[in-house]
């Protein structure tokens, strides 16, 4: 068996996607998803210039392939790279799925649950809106959600700047100080309106400094959050003990994080409780059910990155690493724009707060290129912060 060619599909059915399709010489194709939000051209042209290096090799070989993408670049990693290779990754492994008529959690061992929990994001202006929007989520049957006031500043974010011209992000002004009494004040709010039954997270988006991180863990610990997600950036991973021996608020890091050496010190040191890779960003199912399974021996929890720009072929290639994986915590969940959902038909079901994956062979979902060719890519950043005098800060 051969890969004939290796189709990149860039699409924005609501929002941009970097898709896949490997095929081969036996009819047999299989999709994967290589978003990289922001950076949606770089990836492309990155899987296209391993495309060509494919041709001709046995797609059935995904461990050899697997190594010879990481190592053809001699240049190894960086996130785009690990897209790239995610996106293949994922492919081959629907290839897999498909040969052997089997969804792909069956082939990576079967069911260790039989369903998938899963956090959704709450948000508003007030603590009133966002209690609102908590509810309206359990009443889907949530029992885990995300909360934050006005994204991820709330009054933080002092004043937003337009852009200087159509398609530039605006800008957002930052203040660590009202970000982070507000969010104190919220979450007592929270546990006072909703009681004991909710599970709470909070995402601080890298936007504190150790020792505000470490004071707000230990301000968050009465409201006992199921986790404090990204407390500090990876560059600043030196000063996690600090926010660690702060509290026990649980917490959660590694959305960005796209290789297994990244991941390691916040294993190894013990610093989170929840690991938060998304499989598509690491380089695939190949390398994220590794790298669970070390956290597994730290007795660190997976929640894998799910947030709306991972698309549906993402969001079912976590699904069924989910299903399989001892050490599954929580998947974040989200839901697609409509159009997307028919670019990429067959996504996973979602009932009642828990995910399930598709029961078909493979990856479970297609792409219809036809339409997708309907969704031209348009031209997107990610959103630029700065603090009120102008310095840059982080996202
Ligand atoms: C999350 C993430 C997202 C990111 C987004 C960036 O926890 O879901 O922080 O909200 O902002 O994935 O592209
Ligand atoms: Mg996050």
């Amino acid at each position: 068996m051969k890969i004939t060619e290796v189709r990149v599909i860039l699409t924005c059915p609501g929002r941009n996607y970097v898709l896949v399709k490997v095929m081969t010489d036996e009819g047999v194709y299989g999709v994967g998803d290589g978003t990289l939000n922001g950076s949606e051209l770089a990836v492309a042209e990155a899987i296209e210039h391993c495309s060509h290096l494919l041709i001709g090799m046995d797609p059935q070989r995904i461990e050899d392939i697997w190594y010879f993408l990481y190592h053809h670049t001699y240049w190894r990693g960086g996130p785009v790279y690990a897209a790239a290779i995610g996106a293949i990754d994922i492919a081959l492994w629907d290839i897999k799925g498909k040969l052997a008529n089997m969804p792909v959690y069956q082939l990576l061992g079967g069911a260790a649950r039989d369903k998938v929990l899963c956090y959704g994001h709450a948000g508003g202006r007030t603590p009133e809106e966002v209690e609102e929007s908590v509810r309206h989520l359990q009443a889907k049957g949530y029992r885990v959600i995300r909360a934050q006031i006005g994204g991820y500043g709330g009054s933080g974010m002092v004043r937003t700047q337009p852009p200087p011209r159509a398609s530039i992000p605006p800008t957002q002004y930052f203040e660590p100080t009202p970000y982070m009494l507000e969010h104190v004040k919220l979450f007592e709010y929270l546990r006072k309106q909703l009681g004991d039954t909710v599970e709470l997270c909070h995402d601080v988006h890298e936007q504190l400094t150790p020792i505000q991180a470490a004071w707000l863990a230990k301000q968050l610990e009465p409201y006992r959050l199921f986790f404090l997600e990204d407390p500090l950036p990876p560059e600043q991973i030196g000063s996690f003990a600090l926010v660690r021996q702060a509290s026990t608020t649980p917490l959660a890091m590694g959305e960005i994080v796209h290789n297994r050496y990244d991941a390691l010190p916040l294993l190894q040191n013990r610093w989170i409780d929840y690991l938060r890779c998304a499989p598509m960003h690491i380089g695939g199912i190949t390398e994220m059910r590794k790298v669970a399974a070390v956290a597994e021996t730290y007795g660190v929890q997976m929640a894998f990155h799910g947030a709306a720009d991972l698309g549906p072929i993402a969001q079912a290639a976590a699904v069924h690493l989910d299903m399989v994986i001892p050490n599954f915590g929580v998947q974040e969940w989200v839901t697609f724009p409509q159009e997307a959902y028919e670019v990429m038909p067959g996504a996973c079901e979602f009932r009642d707060g828990y995910a399930y994956p598709p029961e078909r062979p493979g990856i479970g979902l297609d792409i219809n290129e036809e339409l997708a060719a309907k969704y031209p890519y348009q031209r997107a950043w990610m959103p630029l912060v700065r603090r009120e005098d102008g310095t840059m800060h982080r996202y």
